[in-house]
């Protein structure tokens, strides 16, 4: 059922199919739209600057680091000023200390674990539960190409020439992003976390994607195939909303707060 508008009767009904004891959530780029991250397809999104093609592939990067370590250099300045808006602090709020409830993201923005961990501190002393699975990886985590080393890395990358793109400093190969390009499987064992939190989940709630990257939207899929009810909050239809049990034709910042924050 899509609701243009979701009124009390509707929320009350999102309420209680979140109120299940295990509630897998997973989001994408539309989550962060209201912190000032561009998203990935539609009118302003950055694959209109840049084909996924062109930039977000190992053959890119192997024809042309410079060009696709400037691509990343200028995301990483862009998403390093933003900040968890009121939905990523309303998941926070609504999965901390509550296992059952588990969130997956497509997003490399790392503004979930921010919201976990506002200053960054603690986020060690994060209970690996509350973290979430970062499916895509981390515009802030560097993996060398050379010793597979990752480590992360808020650093200002210099791209102006190959010769100053950063380097390892165990074994001196270059750094790549640690995000999951096209054409990379994704790591085996966050699929399979993924999945069996799918399979496990009594309820899915799917906020800000687009639905159209696999496998991440599969993951959705697979909850409702074991009979979970799937909750969708995006402004748009998409192909998760034939599967969707409520879906609400709505922003993240401003219905996140308003569906978690229910007491149940
Ligand atoms: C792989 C990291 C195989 C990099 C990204 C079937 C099965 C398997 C693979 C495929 C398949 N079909 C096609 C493929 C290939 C490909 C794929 O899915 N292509 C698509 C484009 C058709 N998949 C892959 O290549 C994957 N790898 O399958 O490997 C393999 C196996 C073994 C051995 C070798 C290979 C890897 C996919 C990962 C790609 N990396 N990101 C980077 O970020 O630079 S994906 C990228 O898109 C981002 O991570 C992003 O999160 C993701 C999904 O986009 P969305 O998050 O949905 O964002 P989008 O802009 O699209 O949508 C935003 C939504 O928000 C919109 O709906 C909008 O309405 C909504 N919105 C806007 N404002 C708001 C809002 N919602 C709420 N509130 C708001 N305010
Ligand atoms: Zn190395």
């Amino acid at each position: 059922m899509t609701i243009p508008s979701a009124g009390p009767r509707e929320i009350a009904r999102v309420c209680s199919i979140l109120a299940a004891g295990r509630v897998l959530v997973l989001t994408g780029a539309g989550i962060s739209a209201e912190s000032g991250v561009p998203v990935f397809r539609g009118p302003e999104g950055v694959w209109k600057r840049h084909r996924p093609e062109e930039l977000a592939t190992p053959a890119a990067f192997a024809r042309d680091p410079r060009l696709v370590w400037e691509w990343y250099a200028w995301r990483r300045e862009t998403v390093g000023g933003c900040r968890p808006n009121a939905a990523h602090r309303a998941l926070a709020r609504w999965q901390r200390g509550r296992p059952g409830r588990r969130v997956v993201t497509q997003n490399v923005d790392g503004l979930h674990l921010l919201a976990l961990a506002p200053k960054g501190a603690g986020l060690d002393r994060l209970d690996p539960e509350d973290r979430p699975l970062e499916l895509h990886g981390s515009l802030f985590r560097t993996r060398c190409t050379g010793c597979d080393l990752r480590r992360p890395d808020r650093s200002t990358i210099d791209a102006t020439d190959e010769s100053t793109l950063p380097r390892c400093g165990e074994c001196g190969a270059l750094l790549r992003p640690d995000v999951v390009w096209f054409g990379e499987p994704l790591d085996g064992r966050a699929l399979e976390t993924a999945l069996g939190l799918a399979e496990s989940a009594e309820a899915v709630l799917v906020v800000g994607t687009s639905g159209v990257v696999q496998p991440a939207a599969s993951i959705a899929t697979a909850a409702t195939r074991s009979g979970a009810p799937l909750v969708e909050v995006n402004p748009e239809s998409t192909p998760l909303t034939p599967h969707a049990t409520v879906s609400l034709r709505a922003g993240a910042a401003a219905t996140l707060p308003e569906i978690l924050d229910t007491p149940s």
